[in-house]
């Protein structure tokens, strides 16, 4: 049955919220078989922002049919071109109504609306106009040898995301798959599904043949019926390592393709001779932004002794200065966390950090009363062996640990099970190119941090998972390189 809107009692002005919402399938909202929902919440004050629907298996069975039709009637045989349009369509209805996912991701992450307004919002729209712009240059991309077919689809895709940048996960995903001529079923997180719902609007307005896209919401037990979906030729996932290792094992032995981007515990790396004032903003924004809920977080500060007590001292009367509170204050620098879960996990892990001898600082702050919320924490004294400095914290808690020689910061920062990404702040040219090298990350940053382009392929060595995506590599996630026919027509430009 088609599902009905009924606008929230209180709305908010610029985005409309619905009280209700159904799972987006075949191009249409719709109801859930069983008719079950879940509550989103506003994190920063507990208010319950609308109910979602809760897929059951019988749903993402629906909505892989769904996306099986219009790959073989529709999305498949159509050209690269025809292809790249709907995809820059897309783009510019996201560009034009920024504003409403902005503050609706601000309203169900809990995080700073500047973040939202100048990261999350513009870079998802940033990867459906580049990959807009891929759709009809497979074939000349040297994916395949010169003169053979373009590289063909998979087909349908099941891909699952996490609830730290929801938008900008979503747009990793879908974009990539779209461009190469996939179909797709994407289940967002259970704290964060309503710009994903929006964005099933927007790919309504851009008359997107329905089934290419179907948003299915729920929590963990839908993702595993979308991962044990036998007609899934690919499964994406972005999320913990935990749940990664289990989706990869279930896989095993099935036809499905499978890439993961899982956590991270960076090394943020300062040489005696890095610029100093530069080198702290790089340490502030590589740990808290986002509150920290960032796979690629420096949540490890690695500083050289020399000039660790000066570090140290100059990042403190930094953070004085951070303001802490309010998402929707355009001038609001750290946020809400996203969930009681969350909140839950950080505060356990800052405990241990405490229990194991290190030594926590936070700058005096007025947190909210209600809502999840904690404050920016800085744990000095930190060695290699505290969890601390080998677990992912996902939350706004620095640990700081020093190295003499280039050697020892190579050493220290290679130590986790990890391998996501790094920071280097040095005037050294040679260094950083020695540096990089030795470093066993998938990103390595030089003099700045947590920038996103997608033009660059992102993802990670080790337990941090594998795949790219963002760039040409992150295509190769969605294409078979052979030359074997593929279920649909070919996918000529
Ligand atoms: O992750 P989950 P959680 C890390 C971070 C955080 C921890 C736990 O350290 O503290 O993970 O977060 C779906 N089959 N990261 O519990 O559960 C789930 O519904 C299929 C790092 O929120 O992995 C959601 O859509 N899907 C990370 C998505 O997986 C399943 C980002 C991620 O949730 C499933 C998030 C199952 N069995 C957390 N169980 C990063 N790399 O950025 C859950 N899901």
């Amino acid at each position: 049955s088609k599902f009905e809107y009924a606008p929230a009692p209180e709305s908010r002005a610029v985005v409309d919220i619905a009280s209700s919402y159904g799972l987006f399938i075949g191009g249409e909202f719709v109801e859930p078989a069983e008719g079950g929902s879940f509550k989103t919440l506003n994190p920063a004050t507990e208010e319950s922002l609308a109910d979602v629907s809760q897929a059951g298996a019988a749903d993402v069975d629906r909505a892989v049919r769904a996306a099986r039709r219009a790959y073989q009637r529709v999305w498949g045989p159509m050209s690269g071109t025809e292809r790249g349009k709907y995809i820059f369509r897309i783009a510019r209805i996201m560009q034009e109504r920024a504003r409403e996912f902005a503050v609706l991701e601000t309203l169900d992450n809990g995080k700073p609306i500047k973040e939202s307004r100048d990261v999350d919002i513009p870079i998802a729209a940033a990867h459906f106009f580049y990959h807009a712009g891929w759709a009809d240059k497979l074939e000349y991309a040297g994916f395949t040898p010169a003169g053979s077919a373009a590289p063909k689809p998979l087909g349908v895709v099941g891909q699952i995301i996490p609830w730290n940048f929801p938008l900008l996960m979503l747009a990793w995903k879908i974009a990539p798959a779209l461009a190469t001529g996939n179909t797709v079923v994407l289940k967002p997180a259970e704290t964060t599904p309503l710009t994903a719902l929006l964005f099933a609007q927007v790919c309504q307005q851009a008359d997107l043949p329905p089934g290419v896209v179907n948003i299915v919401t729920g929590a963990g037990e839908t993702g595993r019926a979308l991962v044990e979906h036998p007609d899934v030729d690919k499964i994406a996932f972005t999320g913990s390592t935990g749940v990664g290792k289990g989706i990869a094992r279930s896989i095993a032995g099935t036809r499905k393709r499978l890439s993961l981007e899982l956590g991270g515990k960076a090394a943020n790396i300062v040489f005696d001779d890095a610029a100093m004032d530069q080198a702290v903003e790089g340490i502030v924004n590589g740990i808290f932004f986002n509150q920290g809920q960032v796979c690629c977080a420096g949540s490890r500060l690695l500083v050289q002794e020399s000039v660790a007590d000066d570090v140290v001292r100059r990042l403190k009367r930094r953070l004085q200065a951070l303001r802490v509170g309010d998402p929707l204050d355009k001038n609001t620098d750290v946020g809400a966390i996203n969930s009681a879960a969350q909140l839950a996990r950080i505060t356990e892990l800052a405990e241990v950090g405490v229990a194991e001898g290190a030594t926590r600082w936070s700058p005096e702050c007025t947190l909210p009363k209600n809502g999840f919320w904690f404050a920016p924490t800085v744990f000095t004294g930190v060695s290699q062996s505290h969890r601390i400095a080998q677990e992912e914290i996902f939350g706004p808690v620095l640990s700081v640990l020093t190295f003499r020689t280039p050697q020892e910061a190579v050493a220290k920062a290679n130590n986790t099970p990890y391998g996501l990404s790094a920071g280097i702040w040095t005037e050294k040219g040679s260094r950083i190119l020695w540096m990089a090298d030795q470093l066993r990350a998938g990103v390595v940053w030089a003099n700045t941090f947590n920038r996103f382009d997608p033009t660059s392929p992102f993802g990670g060595y080790k337990e941090s998972g594998y795949g790219r995506e963002g760039g040409r590599h992150g295509l190769e996630a969605y294409l078979r390189l052979d030359s074997a026919p593929s279920t649909a027509r070919s996918t000529r430009t």
